[in-house]
């Protein structure tokens, strides 16, 4: 599923970009998930908080649509995640619509996602489907290559645009994607999303999977109901199905 290359170019850079992943009735089939998943939510309150401009979010579709529970349990997907991860057991941690808003919205700093994880081990990794052509005008991606072999670096809050690649000596992969396209980069790359300066939203579906076995780092976190784990305990169950 994954030549030899690929793989090595993962290892190596922390990312893969796969062009021409999805059909065209795929990405019609998720574009109207999205829809679904957004008309249910849009009675919800939208709250003015941390990801205010930079990001709105629907977390854990996969639980109430039964599309997105089947692209994120039951596709081609998941195996690529576990070739990647180079493990035979994965484990869903959670999947979410990522809206950054036209117009006005703000970058996503530059992160590496493990420091928002709630997991203990590195070993996890991000695919991330766009539903519309993105490139630096309407947020797409950006990496920062080999930072997923540099270890954890100091936490970036979203809010602190203080930038961490004074830490890193490479240029960034900037991810401009076609329609069908899927990236997937490790916990630990340093990534960013430019602002969307168009009129158009920017939807993107990601989903985030972990090895087997990790063990959950005691924060708080939206996947993480109340009094369900202890610190270092496994993170298993039905919260967090296995792949
Ligand atoms: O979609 C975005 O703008 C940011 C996404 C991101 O940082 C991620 O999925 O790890």
């Amino acid at each position: 599923m994954l030549s030899e290359d690929e793989l090595i170019f993962f290892q190596n850079n922390g990312f893969l970009v796969i062009e021409n992943f999805f059909s065209e009735e795929e990405m019609e089939c998720m574009t109207s998930a999205v829809s679904e998943v957004i008309a249910k939510k849009e009675h919800e309150q939208k709250k003015k908080g941390f990801y205010s401009g930079i990001l709105n979010q629907h977390i854990n579709t996969w639980k109430y649509n039964n599309i997105f529970k089947g692209v994120s349990l039951n596709s081609k997907i998941p195996q690529i995640a576990k070739m990647l991860l180079q493990t035979e057991n994965i484990r869903l941690l959670q999947d979410h619509i990522l809206i950054k808003p036209g117009k006005d919205s703000k970058a996503t700093p530059w992160h590496q996602d493990f420091s928002y994880f709630p997991i203990n081990e590195t070993s996890a990794l991000t695919a991330w489907i766009p539903f519309h052509s993105v490139n630096e005008n309407n947020g797409c991606l950006s990496y920062m290559p080999g930072t997923n072999n540099l270890g954890k670096l100091e936490k970036i809050h979203m809010y602190n645009h203080k930038s961490p690649l004074d830490e890193v000596n490479s240029q960034p992969f900037i991810a401009s994607l076609n329609v069908g396209s899927i990236v997937f980069h490790h916990s630990l790359t340093l990534h960013y999303a430019y602002p969307n300066i168009t009129d158009m939203e920017r939807m993107a579906y990601a989903i985030v999977y972990m090895k087997d076995g990790v063990t959950y780092n005691g924060h708080r976190h939206p996947t993480i109901e109340r009094g369900s784990f202890e610190k270092n305990d496994n993170l298993v169950g039905e919260n967090f199905p296995i792949i």
